[in-house]
């Protein structure tokens, strides 16, 4: 399998497939292309029509996007683990992963993903009611699981959360004690710590999304 991924200090989306495969353990070779160049583009049109990362190129089969690419990778090799085992637990962890791949426009636009760097900024009040609504979820998900992920064990939904817990730390965002709980959680876990150590490696900038002032 080869996993196609861009920018690790930048890109969301690719995080969030990397990360059932670190999970997991499972095996697949990951192609680092750097975002905007001709490279990027040249290399995707061989393999998927949206151009876009992640990808994910499985023998015959292609899935471009990353919610497709977390429920391919459950569907063929996690015999469907990754989501809860129970149907009314399963509803709420899609959900709510739906709920983060279609929405939240104002932290994207507002918030991009930036690892490497601690930033300052003033947020507008979609903002405002977008971190308002991730704070409930964690904060809600840790009252039913202390101990564990929003899930209890770890799902796809954690995968789909997880770029939120480092845009958290970028812009020093303030959430309430239960939904930092879960926030450390996820920046103290292992594939985290890997994603960061691999990102911090990289030299490229990408402008539009280097937002806010230093700190
Ligand atoms: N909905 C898609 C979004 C993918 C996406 O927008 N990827 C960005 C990188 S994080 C990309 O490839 N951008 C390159 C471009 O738009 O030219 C997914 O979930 O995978």
């Amino acid at each position: 399998m080869q996993l196609y991924i861009a920018n690790q200090n930048y890109s969301t989306w690719s995080l969030r497939a990397w990360l059932i495969f670190d999970h997991y353990n499972l095996a697949a070779d990951v192609i680092k292309l750097k975002l905007f160049t001709p490279d990027f583009y040249n290399t995707l049109a061989k393999v998927t029509p949206t151009a876009k990362v992640p990808t994910l190129v499985d023998g015959d089969v292609a899935v471009w996007d990353s919610l497709a690419i977390l429920e391919y990778v459950n569907d063929a090799y996690l015999n469907g683990t990754a989501w809860p085992s129970s149907i009314a637990e399963r509803a709420l962890a899609r959900a709510i992963s739906a709920e983060m791949h279609s929405g939240f426009f104002n932290i994207r636009n507002e918030l991009p993903m930036n690892c490497r760097a601690k930033r300052k900024l003033v947020l507008s009040e979609g903002a405002q009611k977008d971190i308002a609504r991730i704070d409930a979820i964690w904060s809600e998900q840790m009252e039913r699981y202390p101990e564990g992920w929003l899930f209890g064990e770890w799902s796809i939904a954690d995968a789909m959360f997880a770029p939120l817990a480092l845009r958290v730390e970028t812009y020093g965002i303030k959430l309430s004690d239960k939904a930092q709980q879960y926030q450390q959680r996820v920046l103290n876990s292992p594939s985290i710590k890997e994603w960061l150590a691999e990102a911090s490696l990289e030299k490229d900038i990408v402008e539009e999304d280097e937002a806010g002032e230093p700190v």
